[in-house]
């Protein structure tokens, strides 16, 4: 199960417009939702500001009715504008720090990604609110990446941290309880939602092998 008290959100869903080929993403999301995701990340890496904004309004009307958290991937001015409830940013981003620093991110959830095993001695990760482990399987969805945990990496993350970690790269139905065991407090997927026939069931499947 894994609950971790200050981030219970076992299914993650990462999202973008480009990952939903020939779907509407914010219907993708939607059924995502219906089958269980908690908590949706929008990254739009190749948009303008203000097209990534219009997007996060756009979804944010789907995630308030659903009373589920947005979060923006990166980018302070749409995570603001949106009034989203967090920011998921890189090692070579803004740091979290520096958002703290920023009236509107002090209360707000502030994920960061773990590249380096060193970061986790960081001040950075002490802002964070939860740590990405990215990837946990290299994956064609994002491919600047650097370490492969592997689920040995996450199990010694979980060693050396209280912090809620959220596992992303390569999760599937078929590895989730795997990577659960292994210590992730919540899995962040794209493809086995965005890219999947039936958005709303492969959510379901998930979702139910974790709360395995
Ligand atoms: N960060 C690390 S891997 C990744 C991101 C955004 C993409 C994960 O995509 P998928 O399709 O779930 O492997
Ligand atoms: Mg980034």
């Amino acid at each position: 199960m894994n609950i971790h008290p200050e981030f219970p959100y076992q299914l993650y869903l990462v999202i973008s417009e480009k990952d939903c080929p020939g779907k509407n993403f914010l219907k993708v999301a939607e059924e995502a939702i219906i089958g269980g995701v908690d908590l949706i990340q929008l990254r739009e890496k190749t948009v303008p500001t203000k097209d990534f904004l219009q997007k996060a309004l756009d979804l944010m009307e789907i995630t308030e009715k659903y009373n589920i958290p947005l979060i923006i991937n990166d980018n302070a001015e749409v995570a603001e504008k949106s009034g989203a409830s967090g920011i998921h940013v890189g090692n070579s981003d803004r740091s979290p720090c520096s958002l703290r620093k920023i009236p509107f991110f002090r209360n707000k959830i502030i994920g960061y990604s773990i590249e380096y095993l060193s970061q986790l001695e960081n001040q950075q990760t002490k802002a964070s609110d939860y740590l990405g482990i990215s990837p946990i399987f290299s994956t064609e969805t994002k491919k600047d990446t650097v370490t492969e945990w592997g689920p040995e990496g996450l199990s010694l993350i979980r060693s050396i941290t209280d912090k809620p970690l959220v596992a992303i790269g390569n999760i599937n139905m078929e590895n989730a309880e795997m990577i659960m065991q292994a210590g992730a407090n919540s899995l962040a997927v794209v493809s086995a939602i965005c890219s999947a026939e039936n958005p709303q069931k492969a959510a379901y499947q998930i979702k139910n092998k974790i709360l395995k």
